[in-house]
């Protein structure tokens, strides 16, 4: 335990008592730095860990005092909170440095660094790299902002001996407290608007994303998205990657003879019929893993292996069951507009029916006009639950049918008696779910066990 010096501009602040502000506590007394901790929160998740490890820190909750910010050595803010918080940004206007977890792993590692962000597939494609490195027999560590059983905070990588390469999903709060990433390697995989109760329009979301660019040694870009470009000119990307044929350097999708197939250059990959995930969405969630671990040195044998074998993450468009001739998917990670409509266009252009949309939640200040094309042109009806229902009826009841559902529960049962063969019901909410349940797995799960029990 390090000594809890409280002379000022002596100790870090940690700004968030969570997962994240645990694993920078651990951290920060591993290398011996005299640390204190802060969270608006009465009872913040990390407490009980922080107070059992480390009973002699100085922990402040409640309302973030200005007073208490402004003799900080620096501010090590968790992403959950926004450093637009009234007494983040005056210690900031008063000369305190800012910081984050992210920041703090980067300049602690010197292995490579493949860093990942984007508004949809950051989770599958950190999957698909880490199985690739898996199976090409790298030493790696995976963490950020990704969570499920492997969920790691990155400073939690650590705990063990230096790997010898990292794989960071990270999303743009992360970034944003992250001035020098240094990746191997970085990709922003899309722009589409999320977290928009954060942050005051797209741009500024973007922005927060371009952080990952800076130091990179290489970069990989989407040819189909100009929104996964750099901002800044730092040249041309390492490889770039796209539906269409590729130039000599990129990776992309060539036909032969009625079959598809991945290629790099002008060589073959593997055939699109080997991926077990589906959707163009995914394959272009493929493409992207496959240029980062190209990047990264690792051999095309693996490369194929990996890919192939994948099956995806589960509340990603999984398959839960077929019940009286309808397909039931769980996309409960379908967590903004952009994902939903990837999940219906991905799912719509296989089926021979139509889709019973689930949908609803937290909004988080999205616009759900551009939902309303898309649910005319591939749902028979959409079901709406939680607290946005309202709003996002108001932009599709026009040209879509939409019943409401007080609960996960009506909204399943709903759904079959809505449902005709040949259909597929889609849980996917373009919303967060933490006005019904714990997180998207919990809703997840809900699902899958209200559709087992229909059958
Ligand atoms: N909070 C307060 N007061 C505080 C601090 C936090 O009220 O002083 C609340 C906020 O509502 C916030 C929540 O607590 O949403 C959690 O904040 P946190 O910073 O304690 O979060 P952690 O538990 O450390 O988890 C964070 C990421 N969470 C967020 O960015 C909201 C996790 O991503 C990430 O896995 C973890 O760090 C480790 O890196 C989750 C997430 O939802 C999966 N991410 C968003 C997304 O993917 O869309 C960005
Ligand atoms: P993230 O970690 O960025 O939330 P995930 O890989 O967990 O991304 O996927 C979340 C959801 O986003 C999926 O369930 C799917 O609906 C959608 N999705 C996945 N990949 C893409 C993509 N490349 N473009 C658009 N939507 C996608």
């Amino acid at each position: 335990m390090p000594e809890m010096r409280e002379e000022t501009g002596s100790v870090s602040v940690i700004v968030g008592l969570g997962d994240t502000g645990l694993s920078v506590a651990k951290y920060l007394a591993a290398i011996g730095e005299p640390f204190r901790g802060v969270d608006t929160r009465q009872n913040p998740p990390g407490l009980s860990e922080l107070r059992r490890l480390f009973p002699e820190m100085r922990i402040d909750l409640g309302a973030l005092e200005d007073a208490a910010l402004q003799d900080a050595r620096q501010l090590i803010v968790s992403p959950g909170i926004s450093l637009k918080t009234q007494a983040i940004a005056a210690a900031r206007l008063a000369g305190v440095p800012v910081t984050g977890d992210i920041a703090l792993f980067a300049n602690a590692v010197s292995a490579p660094i493949i860093a990942v962000t984007g508004s949809n597939g950051k989770s599958t494609v950190v999957a698909l790299v880490a199985a690739i490195l898996r199976q090409a027999g790298i030493n790696f560590g995976l963490g950020g902002n990704l969570d499920g059983v492997n969920f790691r905070p990155a400073l939690e990588l650590l705990q063990e001996p230096e790997k010898e390469m990292y794989v960071l999903e990270l999303s743009s709060f992360q970034l944003e407290t992250t001035a020098q990433l240094g990746a191997e390697v970085a990709i922003v995989l899309n722009i589409s608007p999320d977290h928009m109760d954060r942050y005051v329009d797209v741009m500024e979301y973007r922005q927060a994303k371009q952080a990952i660019f800076n130091g990179c040694k290489q970069f990989v870009v989407n040819r189909d998205d100009d929104t996964s470009r750099p901002l800044a000119d730092l040249g041309e990307p390492t490889i770039d990657f796209g539906l269409g044929e590729p130039g000599p350097a990129g990776i992309g999708i060539t036909e032969r003879e009625g079959q598809r197939f991945i290629v790099i250059g002008t060589e073959t990959l593997l055939p699109v019929d080997a991926l077990k995930i589906v959707g163009q969405h995914n394959l272009g969630n493929a493409m992207a893993a496959i240029a980062l671990a190209l990047a990264a040195g690792i051999d095309k044998g693996a490369i194929r292996t990996a890919v192939a074998s994948f099956a995806g993450l589960p509340h990603r468009c999984q398959w839960v069951a077929e019940i009286e001739g309808v397909q039931f998917y769980n996309d409960s990670k379908g967590t903004n507009v952009g994902a939903t409509i990837a999940a219906i266009e991905g799912l719509g252009a296989r089926l021979d029916g139509r889709i019973v949309l689930i949908a609803g939640g937290v909004g988080k200040g999205a616009d759900f006009s551009v939902l309303a094309p898309v649910v005319q042109q591939w749902t028979r009806a959409v079901i709406l639950i939680g607290q946005d229902a309202m709003q996002i009826a108001s932009h599709i009841e026009r040209t879509t049918s939409v019943i409401f559902a007080d609960d996960m529960p009506s909204a399943v049962k709903l759904s079959l008696q809505l449902a005709q063969p040949g259909d597929a019901v889609l849980l996917s909410p373009a919303c967060a779910s933490f006005d019904m349940f714990d997180n998207f797995q919990h809703r997840g799960f809900t699902f899958m066990q209200l559709v087992e029990s229909l059958q």
